[in-house]
C-alpha cells in the first residue's frame, strides 16, 4: 500500500515500517547523487558506503538556543527514514532529544564516544550559542554551550551547524539579541575545524542527509559558497525556480493576503517573498514527501535560511532583486541541440522539475552564475 498520495513517491508503508529495501535504497542513493550534482552512476558507490557498517561515522549532537524543529524535520525524512539514517548510515552516540539514555548516564557516553572517536566523529549543532555574561544563558548538565561546544568541536573530523540558529544566529539572534546569541562558525573562526551551515527554520532533512552521505562515501566536504553553505543545495535563489516565477515576470501580483490574485496564484512579492534574495532549494527539493512548501501554500518566503534577511526584515518589506530578468543568453541564443528547452526552463523558473534538473545538475555556485551573466 502506498505510504501517501503523493506522486513523488513510491514507498510503501511495509517499507517505511521495516526500513527501506535494498531496491529502494539503491534509488535513494541514486538520486542523491543526482541532487549532489554528480552522475546517477554514483549511485552504488554511495550505497556501499553508506551500508558498510565499519565506516559509520559516530555522530555527536549538541543542542544550543533553538526549538528543537530542526530533530523535527529530521525525524520527518522518510528517504532515508529516521530508523536507517540512525542505525545504518551513522552511529549517532549522543543527541539531548533522541538519547535513550538520560542524565550521567548520558553525558558519560559522549565523553567516552568522544575520547574513543577523537578525529573521527561529525559534531552536529543545533541551536545559537549565547556568548553574553560568560554564556549562561544555555546550560546543560550544568555547563553552558560555548564550554561544551569549545571543548568538543577540536575533537570532531567536521562541524555541521544544522539550522539557521546554529548557521548564522537566527530567531535567538533577532533584535535585541538579549544573550548575545552566536552562530557556531563565529566562535569557532581561525581554529581551521571545517564547518558546514546548513541553514534554514526548520532546513531541509535532504541537504543534511545528502551532505553526510557525500561525507561518508568521499571522506570529504562537498563544495561549499562563501557562507559555509554545500553549493548543491544553496547555489541557486529561490526566485530561479519558484512556480510563480511566471506571473512575477509579466507582472501579476497579489496585492493583499486573500485578493483575487492570491487566489489564482500570482506572485507573493509584493506581499513581502524574500524568494529573490534568499539562496535555498525550497522550490526544488520541497517538504515532506508531498510537494509540498512555503510559496506553493500561499505564503511569501521569508527568508528563514539567508542571514540578514530572515528574522532581520520585516515581513512585508519588498526583497531586493538581485537578477529583475532571466539571463539574456538564455533567451536570446539559440537553444543548443537538445540543452535549449531546459535551460530556459531554468531561466524562467517556470517548470520546477525541469528547472530542479538544470539547477542541481549543472551545480553551478553563485559566483559561476555572475560570470555567466557579466
Ligand atoms: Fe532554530 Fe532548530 Fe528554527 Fe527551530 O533546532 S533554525 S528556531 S526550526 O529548531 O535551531
Ligand atoms: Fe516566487 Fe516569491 Fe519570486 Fe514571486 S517573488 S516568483 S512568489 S519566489
Ligand atoms: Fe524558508 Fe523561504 Fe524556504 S521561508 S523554508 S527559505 S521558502
Amino acid at each position: 500500500m502506498k505510504c501517501c498520495d503523493s506522486t513523488h513517491c513510491d514507498f510503501t508503508q511495509e517499507s517505511i515500517a521495516g526500513g527501506v529495501s535494498r531496491r529502494d535504497f539503491m534509488k535513494v542513493c541514486s538520486a542523491a547523487a543526482v541532487y549532489m550534482g554528480l552522475s546517477e552512476s554514483f549511485g552504488p558507490t554511495i550505497a556501499e558506503a553508506a551500508t558498510t557498517a565499519a565506516r559509520r561515522p559516530p555522530v555527536i549532537w549538541l543542542s544550543g538556543q533553538e526549538c528543537t524543529g530542526c530533530t523535527e524535520s529530521l525525524l520527518r525524512a522518510s528517504h532515508p527514514s529516521i530508523g536507517t539514517l540512525l542505525l545504518d548510515l551513522i552511529s549517532l552516540d549522543y543527541s539531548e532529544t533522541l538519547n535513550t539514555g538520560a542524565g550521567h548516564q548520558a553525558e558519560e557516553f559522549r565523553a567516552k564516544s568522544i575520547e574513543e572517536n577523537t578525529g573521527k566523529f561529525i559534531l552536529v549543532c543545533e541551536g545559537s550559542i549565547p556568548v553574553k555574561d560568560g554564556g549562561i544563558y544555555c546550560k546543560v548538565a550544568g555547563r553552558t554551550a560555548l564550554e561544551i561546544l569549545k571543548e568538543t568541536a577540536p575533537k570532531a573530523a567536521a562541524v555541521i551547524s544544522f539550522g539557521s540558529c546554529a548557521a548564522w544566529g537566527g530567531v535567538p539572534s533577532a533584535d535585541p539579541n538579549p544573550t548575545g546569541a552566536t552562530p557556531v562558525y563565529k566562535i569557532l573562526e581561525g581554529t581551521g575545524i571545517p564547518v558546514v551551515n546548513i541553514p534554514g527554520c526548520p532546513p531541509n532533512p535532504y541537504n543534511f542527509l545528502s551532505t553526510v552521505l557525500y561525507y561518508v562515501t568521499f571522506k570529504k566536504l562537498p563544495e561549499l559558497d562563501d557562507k559555509l553553505r554545500p553549493k548543491f543545495a544553496y547555489g541557486r535563489l529561490i526566485h530561479e525556480n519558484c512556480e510563480r516565477r511566471p506571473h512575477f515576470d509579466a507582472g501579476r501580483f497579489a496585492e493583499k493576503f486573500g485578493d483575487e490574485g492570491h487566489r489564482k496564484g500570482y506572485c507573493l512579492y509584493k506581499l513581502g517573498c524574500k524568494g529573490p534574495e534568499t539562496y535555498n532549494n525550497c522550490s526544488t527539493l520541497r517538504f515532506n514527501d508531498v510537494g509540498t512548501w512555503p510559496v506553493n501554500t500561499g505564503h511569501p518566503c521569508f527568508g528563514c535560511s539567508e542571514e540578514g534577511v530572515g528574522f532581520k526584515a520585516p515581513l512585508h518589506s519588498p526583497a531586493e532583486v538581485l537578477y529583475v530578468t532571466p539571463p539574456a543568453e538564455f533567451v536570446s541564443a539559440p537553444p543548443e541541440k537538445g540543452k535549449g528547452a531546459s535551460a530556459l526552463a531554468a531561466a524562467v523558473g517556470g517548470a520546477a522539475v525541469g528547472a530542479a534538473a538544470v539547477a542541481v545538475g549543472s551545480n553551478l555556485g553563485k559566483k559561476d552564475q555572475d560570470n555567466k551573466e557579466n
